[in-house]
């Protein structure tokens, strides 16, 4: 390509092509090319720009990672002001927040929009007749930091505004770092023995404030736009048309939006998404609510400080500064020692916290948790707590480290951690707290559900030494029952009809609840289906599990070991001779016509809105397909949900089918279940 002009076509054309993959693949997740196709445009505009360097241009997609500019961290003054919200944290106060807006404008209706918050950077993206140009941070509102090198690392940044060639515009918006990124970027740092962020909102402040644009890109941040500051060239009316502005130019902007036709519709939205936050990819700590039209929002001005038309609901705090008062350790079913930290009480998202799992020694060890440490606690979506990380500034040289006990503080067996493992198991085979443990494991829902017998009761059971094995459940007497402290004749039989109950669960549910080291649902529900018995599954050689496709090694050894013992091979008879079903039931009758998902492997990602995660595999189960729990070159379909997982991008990366729950619904229902 010798001629000048050609080459600056094709120069144009191949950025055009190039960024408008990024926007598929970054902003809308729907890429339309294969990732070897995207690699080959970048790599011919790469090379024709090295051999054309006079015609690179900033916002040529090979610069979203380039050379720190002489700019980078000065000082940027923001041509409209980065105004801060008014918090407000009760129903009530936003109750008043509403009443002053409608007393400020008698008689008009007002339309709120109300949009999650997102915990993360607020920045400003400056863009002069449609070119991104600069980026700044916040900083105090009127002045902020000049971080253009960085932002233009994020992809779904656009480096130039679609549809919308003459704008200029300031693009306000939240930087946030994904959960799933945030997760693995601090499991890397605890391997390379660096401090650990304490929330993503922290990393992500840490990645933009990279001097090295490279670092920045690897960290993977994100943005949501919601906002614009000043804008010439284009006439808008509300504020649901400025967020369809933004998209239509190419922003990600948060879908989860709703145009609310009064304060109580906003209350119901709040409530909406306290529930549901935890299953979103990114933090959020709030709800920003904002007069709808952009008329009304002139008419209400703004104080010095934060807009009279918007306020901000912020939900209880999730993270909380606390002191480890001692660090204890529980014994679980299979004997794992875990410690556990007993903190000085503190109230997270309403509800009172003291206690939060530290899982193993090498995660007090990385994390350097002492007895006395003063430590950041979050609640996350699980309900235990989580301790983040040490504030090693608070220290007072008092604090104790923690030795892991060479004895198990339940039984006083030996305490061994095995080659590899992170765990350290008590090696007892009487140890009161495992024999604990494993009953109520066997009891619980998921396994015998054998209903009203809860941790009170089996801890009776078990001093009163009527129960030392599951199956001695099976040969209790009302006599037995009603000996028992605050156990009346009504509670007696309740009981024993809820075991008489549990006698007829399905062979998996039997197989889980025996609670064979590595067999967790799935591989209870693969075996029950190979063997169809329990006494076929006990005779079973390491070779013939082997041979299964979802046993591996580990989970072979952990059979054979566990029928092998004496011990568990009398507790078999004993089921047996009580008459607990021990047979795959009847199996239900294939699908007269043939089901879409007959023979089919299928991942789910997500969470599903129609019905449980178990409900949609039992269905699956019933239509002659199979579950599984992670993508491979064998799934034939993967059905996304809501927020779906990193199962979600390994599927687009083999070129799996993926459905959404709308089209899976299709499916069933074509198959008239
Ligand atoms: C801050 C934030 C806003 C929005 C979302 N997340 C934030 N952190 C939004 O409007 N959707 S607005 C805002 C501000 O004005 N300070």
């Amino acid at each position: 390509m010798g001629n000048k002009k050609q080459v600056e076509e094709r120069l144009t054309s191949l950025r055009k092509e190039i960024e408008y993959h990024n926007y598929r693949y970054y902003v809308l997740d729907d890429p339309v090319i294969t990732d070897i196709e995207f690699d080959k445009l970048m790599k011919e505009l790469v090379e024709l720009e090295s051999k054309y360097p006079e015609l690179v241009t900033g916002s040529s997609p090979t610069q979203r990672v380039g050379a720190l500019p002489d700019t980078a961290f000065t000082e940027v003054i923001h041509r409209t002001p980065m105004m801060s919200l008014s918090n407000t944290y009760s129903i009530q106060e936003l109750k008043s927040f509403d009443a002053r807006v409608r007393k400020a404008v008698p008689g008009e209706p007002v339309e709120y929009a109300a949009e999650l918050k997102i915990d993360g950077l607020a920045v400003s993206l400056t863009y002069e007749d449609g070119y991104f140009i600069r980026g700044a941070t916040r900083g105090d509102g009127t002045r902020g930091e000049d971080v253009t090198h960085n932002l233009k690392t994020i992809r779904s940044i656009p480096l130039r505004l679609i549809h919308n060639g003459q704008i200029t515009v300031d693009v306000r918006g939240e930087v946030f770092m994904p959960r799933r990124e945030f997760k693995s970027l601090n499991e890397e740092r605890r391997l390379g023995g660096e401090g650990l962020f304490a929330n993503p909102r922290n990393a992500a402040a840490g990645s933009l404030r990279q001097i090295d644009p490279k670092i920045t890109a690897a960290r993977q941040l994100d943005i949501f736009a919601y906002g614009i500051g000043d804008i010439s060239g284009i006439m808008l009316n509300t504020q649901m048309e400025v967020l369809d502005f933004l998209r239509e130019s190419g922003f990600r902007v948060n879908p989860n939006v709703k145009l609310c036709s009064g304060i109580n519709e906003v209350v119901d939205f709040i409530k909406d998404w306290d529930k549901k936050r935890d299953n979103l990819d990114y933090d959020i700590d709030g709800v920003v609510v904002k007069v709808n039209s952009l008329e009304l929002q002139r008419r209400l001005g703004t104080t010095t400080r934060s807009p009279r038309w918007s306020v901000a609901y912020k939900f209880p705090a999730k993270q909380g500064m606390t002191v480890i008062k001692d660090i204890v350790i529980q014994v679980g079913r299979t004997g794992t020692l875990t410690p556990v930290a007993i903190l000085e009480p503190v109230e997270l998202a309403g509800s009172v916290v003291s206690r939060a799992s530290l899982h193993n020694e090498d995660i007090i060890i990385s994390k350097d948790i002492r007895i006395g440490d003063t430590v950041i606690v979050e609640k996350g979506g699980d309900i235990i707590p989580d301790i983040i990380k040490v504030i090693p500034q608070q220290r007072t040289g008092n604090e104790r480290k923690f030795v892991m006990p060479l004895k198990c503080p339940e039984c006083g067996s030996d305490v061994v951690r095995a080659e590899g493992e992170v765990a350290s198991r008590c090696t007892g085979t009487d140890c009161p707290a495992q024999i604990r443990e494993g009953i109520i494991f066997f009891v619980s829902r998921n396994a015998m559900n054998i209903e009203g017998m809860g941790p009170r009761v089996i801890s009776q059971l078990i001093d009163s030494g009527l129960v030392r094995k599951p199956c001695d459940i099976y040969f209790l007497s009302f006599e037995d029952l009603i000996r028992l402290d605050r156990i009346g004749e009504k509670s007696a039989n309740n009981l024993l009809a809820a075991i008489e109950k549990s006698k007829t669960r399905p062979l998996h549910r039997l197989v889980k609840a025996l609670g064979i080291r590595h067999v967790g649902e799935r591989t209870a529900r693969d075996l029950a289906e190979h063997f169809g018995s329990l006494i076929k599954l006990s005779e079973a050689t390491y070779d013939q599990l082997i041979n299964i496709p979802e046993v591996g090694p580990k989970v072979a050894e952990s059979i054979v070991r566990f029928f092998s013992d004496s011990e568990n091979l009398e507790c078999l008879e004993k089921l047996q001779s009580a008459g607990v079903n021990m047979k795959e039931g009847i199996r239900p009758p294939l699908p007269e016509e043939p089901s879409p998902f007959l023979g089919k492997t299928i991942v789910f990602t997500g969470a599903l809105k129609r019905r449980t995660r178990k409900e949609a595999e039992d269905l699956i189960s019933r239509l002659g397909g199979k579950t599984s729990g992670s993508v491979s070159r064998n799934t034939d379909y993967v059905i996304a949900g809501e927020d779906p997982g990193s199962k979600y991008d390994k599927a687009k990366a083999f070129g799996t089918r993926i459905l959404t729950e709308e089209e899976f619904e299709m499916m069933l229902k074509e198959e008239k279940t």
